[in-house]
């Protein structure tokens, strides 16, 4: 008979090894999910993670290598999975399908679906006759799989999409120079990641003095200047007016764009606007599902000093400014117990990575 340490150990390790792998995704408004498929002797057969939204989940994944490169009977493996295989008609089919046309008949999974009771679906394949347990508590914390996607829980438990912050800053943490010029302070490769990241939210975030100062287009391009097929939808915060000229008005080749003026400077006003607003969100959905705040300062401190912003890049490039505004100006934090703390990231590409002559930090809050 197995010792209950061992069954512990038994089901940390195969799913320490799913963490692991969900960490290769980028966050945004879907989960960081990691699966693995095991041979009864615990041998490894398949890994797969989850990318980001709208390509295929993390179970699919691993199911696919697996259907490709196994010669084991199906029905002796085990799947793994660090998030409840979903039920749901997403941007992808259901997972729980996907399990059942496998041929696999055993799945552990470590944290709860928590977008609600038709979101889950282990009680889908219970009900199909497959072995379906939760890990135990310890168990989940053991392999870090708790660890993986808080903000997005809290997400979805409050209906808010998840939020993302930019900062391209000198080495004295400054976003221009006395004088206002500001480009470029970072390099071509640290922007063509901060437009990637851009494709991939519904909307962005500014305020009235970034446009004034700046006249951003807030598009979504590729390397050669191009817009990318998803783009944006550039939302200006902050009661000044936005010129009939500015650059955020015109969409790809120059034609008319959505976009939004919330004439609040409350990060939860903006919210609340873009939850009411028809707009077609470029991912779908009726609401959006990841919003980016590209700044400037008072618009970044404002979302970060209200705990709404989920994860942060900043872009750090080789420049001593001298004077100029800095990036981010809380000037109500007077004391060290009053800093606001966060953690580096360590999905995607690390927490910390170069971008030509930039470093680009990841930080989770
Ligand atoms: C993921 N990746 O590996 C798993 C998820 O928008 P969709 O169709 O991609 O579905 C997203 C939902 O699917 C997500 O909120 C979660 O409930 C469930 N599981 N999601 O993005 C994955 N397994
Ligand atoms: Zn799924």
């Amino acid at each position: 008979m197995t010792a209950p340490g061992n069954a512990i150990a038994g089901t940390v390790e195969p799913m320490s090894l799913a963490v692991r792998e969900a960490l290769g995704g980028h966050r945004g408004a879907n989960p960081l999910v990691g699966a693995v498929v095991t041979a009864p002797d615990g041998t490894v057969l398949a890994t797969g993670f989850h990318r980001g939204r709208g390509t295929a989940h993390a179970e699919v994944s691993a199911l696919e290598r697996f259907a490709a490169a196994s010669r084991i009977p199906q029905a002796g493996a085990t799947l793994w999975v660090t998030l409840e295989p979903c039920d749901h008609f997403g941007s992808t089919g259901p997972c729980t399908e996907a399990i059942l046309a496998s041929g696999i008949r055993r799945v552990r999974y470590a944290v709860a679906d928590p977008t609600g009771p038709d979101g889950g679906g282990a009680a889908r394949l219970r009900r199909s006759g497959l072995d379906v347990e939760q890990l135990a508590p310890d168990a989940t914390a053991a392999s870090g799989a708790d660890g993986l996607n808080p903000r997005w829980v809290q997400g979805r438990e409050s209906g808010r999409p998840f939020v993302t912050a930019h900062l391209a800053q000198s080495l004295d943490g400054r976003v221009a120079a006395a004088d206002g010029t500001s480009q470029w302070i970072t390099g071509i490769e640290s922007r063509r990641h901060a437009h990637a990241v851009r494709s991939r939210v519904d909307a962005i975030v500014v305020g009235t003095g970034t446009v004034a100062a700046d006249d951003p287009r807030l598009t979504a391009r590729n390397a050669a200047g191009q817009d990318l097929p998803l783009q944006p939808v550039p939302v200006v915060q902050g009661r000044r007016g936005v010129p009939g000229d500015a650059a955020l008005r015109s969409g790809p080749k120059g034609g008319p764009r959505d976009w939004i003026h919330v004439l609040d400077h409350e990060p939860q006003a903006v919210l609340d606007r873009l939850a009411e607003s028809r707009i077609s969100w470029p991912h779908g959905g009726a609401r959006p599902g990841h919003v980016l705040i590209e700044g400037g300062p008072t618009v970044l401190a404002a979302w970060l000093g209200a705990g709404l912003v989920d994860e942060m890049f900043v872009y750090q490039a080789p420049l001593v400014l001298g004077g100029g505004p800095t990036g981010l100006d809380l000037p109500q934090l007077t004391t060290l117990t009053q800093a606001v703390s966060l953690q580096l990231d360590l999905a995607e590409n690390g927490a910390l990575s170069r971008l030509g002559e930039d470093v680009l930090l990841h930080y989770a809050a």
